[in-house]
């Protein structure tokens, strides 16, 4: 993957935990990588094909002085959301804030925070079987689209379905949906899970009817297996109410 690699940007700004570092300002430096594919702008040599570096320099400043924060950890957030945010084109950002004025006794020469994360495909499935479905459906995309990190790419017609399983009585109403998130897995396992209960779900038996169930399907081409999650989801392939919508929007997954 091709890479634009800043050094060393310097932003005067305040942040910190302690009440003088909001007033006082400090030095922060940023090392940056950005990832996309340059070789249409390399071939053209044109600059409006690329992320230009210095439009890029200037976000990171604008966020960095406009703001003032406890964390370094929130700091590097907010400038990785606002560099995908403003760059459709950037699929991985890795992004270092030093902070070597820190406020410790100790003798040190320099501390930071890395956060890097991927723009990545990811093939949801969304079922409800209680209430006014398609408006939980409704909702439920509705508030996907408005999480920081998610955007909603495809949505398939929404399909009423009997229910699989032997648990649930209702009818279902499917869907699948499409996003590009720079969430990870997990990350975005918790943020499926708060929309479920802020759309009514309520957890008590498996597979009984529900205002609200969103699986992950796929996430990018992304094989995990632990406690919290199984990606592929286990049994998509043996699920109509899965497949159906979902080649409707993904053929080439077939
Ligand atoms: N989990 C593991 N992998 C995943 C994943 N890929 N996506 C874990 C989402 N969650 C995943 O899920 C239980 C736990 O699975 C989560 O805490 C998460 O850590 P849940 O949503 O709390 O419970 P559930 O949905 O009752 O269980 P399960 O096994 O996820 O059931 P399914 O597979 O979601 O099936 N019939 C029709 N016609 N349409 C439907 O939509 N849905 C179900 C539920 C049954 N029958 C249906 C439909
Ligand atoms: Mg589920």
């Amino acid at each position: 993957m091709d890479k634009i690699l800043i050094r060393g940007l310097e932003i005067p700004a305040c942040h910190g935990v302690n009440p003088p570092e909001k007033v006082n300002l400090q030095p922060f430096i940023f090392d940056v990588d950005i990832a996309a594919d340059f070789y249409r702008a390399a071939k053209r040599d044109d600059l409006s094909l690329t992320v230009n570096y210095s439009s890029a320099c200037r976000l990171i400043t604008e966020v960095v002085s406009s703001n003032t924060f406890d964390l370094i950890e929130k700091l590097a957030y907010e400038c990785v959301f606002a560099l995908f945010e403003n760059f459709s084109s950037v699929s991985g950002i890795s992004l270092t804030v030093w902070k070597p004025q820190a406020p410790m006794k100790r003798k040190f020469s320099n501390v930071g925070v890395t956060v890097s994360l991927k723009r990545e495909s990811v093939y949801l499935s969304l079922g409800s079987s209680l209430g006014d479905k398609k408006a939980v459906l409704d909702t439920a995309i509705e508030k996907l689209n408005k999480t920081r990190g998610i955007s909603v790419q495809k949505v398939s017609e929404y399909i009423a379905t009997e229910p699989y399983g032997g648990v649930a009585k209702n009818e279902f109403l499917n869907c699948a949906v499409q996003i590009s998130t720079i969430l990870p897995p997990h990350t975005l396992l918790d943020e499926i899970q708060r929309i479920e209960a802020e759309c009514g779900r309520v957890r008590n038996k498996r597979w009984e009817d529900r205002t609200l169930d969103i699986d992950i399907i796929f996430y990018g081409d992304k094989t995990i297996r632990d406690e919290r999650l199984t990606v592929p989801h286990r049994d998509w392939n043996n699920r109509d109410f899965v497949k159906i919508p979902l080649k409707s929007i993904a053929p080439q997954l077939f």
